[in-house]
């Protein structure tokens, strides 16, 4: 998995660059963390299937004061306290099947460090950055100043609690600067924003101007930061930090950067709704203060909501992914996610909307259908059915070429209908029994039909399309239920 290349590499036909954001290891991973990175493994999974070198970049930024606070509470030293919590993430990443290429850990102080050093060097260079003293309301849930008017009863509007009144000394970034720069960049879709409704937000935004951020902190407060080059009394703060990851990951700052060369700029960051300002704004005027070009697309998808309640870990409204997957499976997981809930708003789930759709489309509709047409297939067909090679068709690539995988998937539902009205229509398991020619002609056709859809489907449910194609490699029913129903 962690299969990085150090060497120069030829650049293929085309590459795909596709992150995630990086979390916050203060806690376990909940559900809302799970969907972020099933949207990325779908993308991702299509790259690969259609032929190019994708590379997925996941991982956890860790140089907060989120962190060290948690590891206070559980009283444990830091470093173990984030060992023992990326182990974590990774385990939710390998049950879920998410196959990304590195996770990176912004405490790696060779892998991450030298690439947000190189690019505050940049940004310094270019007579961005400029000492200043820093006064404002400090949420320490969202890391984030906010002003009086970004409240909702004097609250946070994410964490409900009321922000801390704070004055320091910081270094500023001069984001006022690339203001327009930035605006005119995404009215011409070089930096694209997707959906619409986000990407009218960033231009409603960049309208009313960008004030300049503070991009350090006194390292007192934060000690496990990243020095500022030339200022040990401060550290470079969380977004100069967490948003350069999607470089230094690919060598950039260390002196060896064949992946930054061959995969930047990224085609798709994928990340929630409420980082969309630091990535649609803050991360794209740092690239072009360093003179690096900008990433192709920003996926903003929306929370996945409890009780109309964004899940989140300062809430404490959170479903541990784990336990669903332990007692459904992965897939079912990956199902509800990708067919259930809109990549582009938010979208609510409780256990029965899941057992719900689990049961008509899980165990009743693509379940049944493949254990019907295999049935058929073992008992009337003397070999297995040879599938021809198919690309994807083109109506379910329009879908996935614009990122919408909730799409996608209602096109392989319409496909799994049509294959069951099909048998409704035809009988086989009727007509192979007066004209055996004729009835095993129909059920090759549905065996094919099959497996068009766990061609399709693979990119959703990997573990189920596996298992359709191995039954019908041996021509096999399955033997157990690919989606026992649930009572
Ligand atoms: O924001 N539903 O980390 P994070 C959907 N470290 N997505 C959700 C969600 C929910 N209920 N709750 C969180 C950070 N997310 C920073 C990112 S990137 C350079 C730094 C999403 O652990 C959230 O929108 O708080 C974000 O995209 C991701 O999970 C990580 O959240």
């Amino acid at each position: 998995m962690f299969g990085l290349k150090r060497k120069k590499d030829v650049k293929s036909s085309k590459n795909f660059y596709i992150t995630s954001p990086i979390f916050y290891p203060n806690a376990n991973l909940h559900l809302g963390h799970a969907y972020t990175m099933t949207v990325c493994d779908i993308l991702a999974r299509y790259h690969k299937v259609i032929g190019e070198e994708v590379y997925f970049l996941t991982g956890a930024d860790e140089n907060t004061g989120k962190v060290v606070k948690a590891a206070f509470e559980q009283n444990k030293d830091v470093g173990v306290f984030l060992d023992e919590i990326s182990k974590g993430f990774e385990n939710l990443f390998s049950r879920l099947n998410i196959s990304y290429s590195q996770f990176i850990r912004t405490s790696d102080k060779e892998r991450h460090w030298p690439g947000a050093i190189a690019l505050w060097k940049k940004l310094t260079e270019a007579g961005d950055i400029y000492p200043g003293t820093y006064s404002g309301l400090y949420c320490s849930g969202c890391e984030s100043f906010y002003t009086e008017k970004d409240l909702i009863d004097g609250k946070c509007s994410i964490h409900l609690s009321v922000p801390e009144k704070i004055e320091e000394k910081n270094y500023f970034f001069k984001l006022s600067k690339y203001t327009s720069v930035i605006k005119e960049k995404i009215e011409k879709g070089e930096l694209n924003i997707i959906p619409d409704s986000r990407r009218n937000e960033v231009l409603a935004l960049l309208g009313r101007g960008l004030d300049d951020v503070s991009f350090s902190r006194p390292i007192k407060n934060v000690p496990h930061g990243i020095p500022v080059p030339g200022d040990s009394e401060q550290v470079i703060y969380v977004w100069c930090d967490a948003l350069v990851n999607y470089i230094s990951a690919l060598g950039f700052g260390e002196g060896e950067d064949a992946l930054f060369e061959k995969f930047w700029p990224a085609d798709l960051h994928v990340l929630g709704k409420d980082i969309l300002r630091f990535h649609a704004a803050i991360w794209p005027a740092m690239l072009l203060s360093a003179k690096i070009s900008l990433p192709k697309n920003l996926l903003i998808h929306g929370f996945i909501t409890s009780g109309g309640h964004k899940m989140s870990k300062s809430i404490g409204n959170v479903i541990n992914p784990i336990d669903l997957i332990d007692e459904y499976g992965a897939d079912a997981v990956r199902y509800y996610f990708t067919r259930e809930i809109s990549p582009f708003d938010d979208g609510d789930m409780t256990k029965e909307k899941f057992k719900e759709a689990y049961n008509a489309n899980l165990s009743n509709g693509l379940g049944n259908l493949a254990s019907r047409i295999m049935k058929m297939a073992e008992t009337y067909l003397p070999t297995p059915t040879p599938i021809p090679t198919s690309s994807f068709p083109e109506e379910f690539t329009k879908h996935l070429d614009n990122f919408d995988i909730q799409k996608a998937a209602d096109f392989i539902w319409s496909e799994i209908s049509r294959l069951d009205e099909s048998i409704q229509k035809t009988e086989p398991f009727k007509l192979v029994k007066v004209d055996e020619k004729r009835g095993q002609e129909e059920i090759k056709n549905l065996v094919i039909g099959l497996s068009r859809i766990a061609h399709m489907v693979g990119l959703i449910l990997p573990e189920t399309a596996d298992k359709i194609l191995k039954a019908i490699k041996e021509n096999k029913m399955f033997s157990s239920s690919l989606f026992p129903r649930k009572d």
